[in-house]
């Protein structure tokens, strides 16, 4: 490290800091270290680093860059990645762990002189705004410009505000290594690990560089969130934020919790509505007011299927000069092409797996696609013009609603408000998802995901269902919590609904938070009525809603949603879970038992259900 960098350390005045950049330059043995501040130049240096060893091409349109990830480091690596543990804990759930030191060692040594030839950079930054309560420090240390580079544009640069630490250790810490390199990409994917010390607040993650893996402040910080937020009594979540817009220029913020590559960011991107953030949100109670902070400044999206007819504003951000990396997808002659992007997609090009042409089969004869399915984009949040004004309010965005959805083909219904907050906590952790290309693993298998955030929950299940029930104590205002569900098909296995119809529920639920619409209460909660519905299809959408869509949508699918209980209680049978919730659990079930009886049917029609609330 020359003088200017240790200088630029020193003055953080923060013992903590130099002991861990100190340990992790002997265990890494970089040939130089670089200490990036929150000025221009020093981040103008990180980009122009990316671009100089290769790991970033410049594209034709001014900003915007390529970066490949390797053929196999395409999504996160659930497998290897893993919880260090001290001691045996009883966490309910599937989660993945190894023994502390066991883990270390293994970690250890294929960091053990990692960045031999390369440079170590040394970067800053809060999770959620500065200078609020919502803010958690985190240091990156990365030996990839690319995920430097991109935490640039996905979180807020907090050199500054390392200094007002007072040299306490009250930051988190990522160490990560893209390790061996060949044509620029991680080799050594057998021994790609990613340790979760959840007791010293730290991270390794090594010989990989796709995003998901790599960068720390995502969903690694993450897990260090929600375990410090269930200790200190706030919610961490795998949540957007969004600003919904409803009559009278009155805007009610909603935050809303999907699974990976399941309408999470399209739902934040509903045209006509503003978003403060995409991905993971902190909330607190401020006052008896629930209030949520976006953690990052900006979205690493999923590209797929970003056109103009569906995402048009996403679109356009991609397509007009902006700073932005874009992840997988094909590069012919300087300009990116991706599946689902609504435009002809050339014969041939350099993309994830190299140089490739049409029909190009990969080593298991899998034919690869132009773009991978999880291929992404890089961008600042204020590169959307729907940010909402408030998206980096330091005291956040009051909350009024939460919506819970999953990818479920056959069993729940587009939209059903909770009867209670514990019935919506209930709702939440029992989603079921098919999964997706966002993880690494066989597509369109229905899990268990509740809260869309089973592969991030780092404390025992009771105590996280536990935090979340006791989270509405002492709220002036409780919001209302909303499963929705937007890809339901019929028997021939059609979807039931068009992408834009999410428009209407989420209106629906807008009204609901402000007393102006009925419900009809099932008995899996309260569901929309077919005249509000119409009137909101015709409004917003300009399209007749039928009678028999409305009834093939909302029916009451109580075979399938007695199976789905079923799974639940299996789940659950081994589980100690909180008293509400086990309440919950049993009444919902035999409330579907005591309808299934008294109407005889599988599936049974909204109209059947006349009890308006
Ligand atoms: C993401 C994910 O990238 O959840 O947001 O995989
Ligand atoms: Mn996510």
């Amino acid at each position: 490290m020359d003088k200017i960098d240790l200088e630029k350390l020193r003055k953080l005045n923060n013992q903590h800091v130099i002991k861990v950049v100190q340990e992790a330059i002997k265990l890494c043995k970089p040939a130089k270290v670089t200490v990036i501040t929150d000025s221009k130049e020093d981040i103008n240096y990180v980009r122009e680093l990316a671009l100089a060893i290769g790991e970033e091409k410049k594209l034709k349109m001014e900003g915007h860059t390529i970066h490949f990830d390797g053929y196999y480091d395409q999504a996160r690596d659930k497998a290897n990645t893993r919880y260090l543990l001290s001691e045996d804990v009883d966490w309910g759930i599937e989660l993945n762990s190894i023994e502390k030191k066991k883990g270390l060692k293994e970690i250890y040594s294929y960091l053990d002189g990692s960045m031999a030839g390369k440079e170590m950079l040394v970067r800053f930054f809060s999770l959620g705004p500065t200078n609020s309560i919502f803010s958690i420090l985190a240091l990156q240390i990365t030996d990839s410009a690319y995920v430097a580079h991109s935490e640039d544009l996905l979180y807020r640069p907090a050199y500054e505000e390392f200094k007002k630490l007072n040299g306490s250790s009250d930051f988190f810490f990522f160490l990560h290594s893209a390790g061996r390199l060949e044509k620029g990409v991680s080799v050594d994917i057998d021994k790609r690990r990613i340790y979760i010390d959840l007791e010293e607040n730290r991270v390794y993650s090594v010989n990989n560089q796709y995003a998901g893996n790599s960068l720390g402040l995502k969903k690694l910080a993450f897990r260090l969130a929600i375990k410090k937020a269930n200790e200190e009594g706030w919610l961490a979540e795998h949540m957007f934020i969004m600003g919904v817009h409803g009559p009278h220029n009155r805007v009610t913020y909603f935050t809303g919790a999907f699974p990976s590559g399941c309408g999470k960011t399209s739902t934040a991107m509903i045209p006509g509505q503003t978003i403060v953030g995409d991905d993971i949100a902190y909330l607190k109670k401020i006052n008896g007011i629930v209030k949520a902070a976006n953690v990052e400044n900006g979205i690493f999206g999923i590209i797929r299927d970003v056109n103009p007819q569906d995402d048009p504003l996403i679109y356009r951000a991609l397509t007009t000069p902006r700073e932005l990396i874009f992840s997988n997808v094909l590069i012919n002659d300087g300009i990116p092409y991706w599946l689902g992007m609504g435009k002809d997609i050339p014969e041939k090009g350099i993309n994830h797996s190299g140089e490739w042409f049409k029909g190009k089969k990969d080593n298991d004869g899998n034919e690869i696609d132009c773009s991978h399915k999880n291929a992404r984009y890089t961008i600042r949040l204020n590169a959307l013009e729907n940010i909402d004004s408030k998206a980096n309010d330091p005291t956040g965005v009051p909350v009024q609603a939460i919506i819970y959805g999953g990818r479920d083909s056959d069993t729940t219904m587009p939209i059903v408000e909770s009867l209670s907050w514990s019935h919506g906590v209930f709702i939440g952790a029992t989603v079921e998802s098919e999964t997706t290309s966002a993880t690494i693993g066989t597509q369109g298998v229905r899990k268990h995901n509740p809260m869309a955030n089973l592969d991030f929950v780092s404390v025992p299940f009771k105590t996280y269902i536990e935090n979340h029930l006791k989270f509405a104590d002492g709220l002036k205002e409780v919001p209302k919590i909303y499963a929705t569900n937007y890809f339901l098909k019929d028997e021939s296995g059609n979807y039931l609904n068009s992408k834009l119809d999410k428009k209407v529920w989420v209106l629906w639920a807008e009204g609901r938070v402000h007393h102006e619409f009925e419900a009809i209460k099932t008995p899996v909660g309260l569901i929309p009525k077919y005249e509000d519905l119409k009137t909101l299809f015709i409004r917003v959408l300009n399209k007749d809603y039928t009678e028999a869509e409305y009834t093939q949508q909302f029916s009451l699918r109580v075979v399938k949603y007695l199976e789905k209980m079923e799974r639940m209680s299996k789940i659950f049978e081994n589980i100690q879970m909180p008293a509400a919730f086990t309440e919950e659990l049993t009444t919902q079930t035999e409330r579907l038992k005591e309808t299934r009886i008294k109407f005889g049917e599988d599936i049974i029609s909204p109209f059947e259900f006349l009890d308006i609330k």
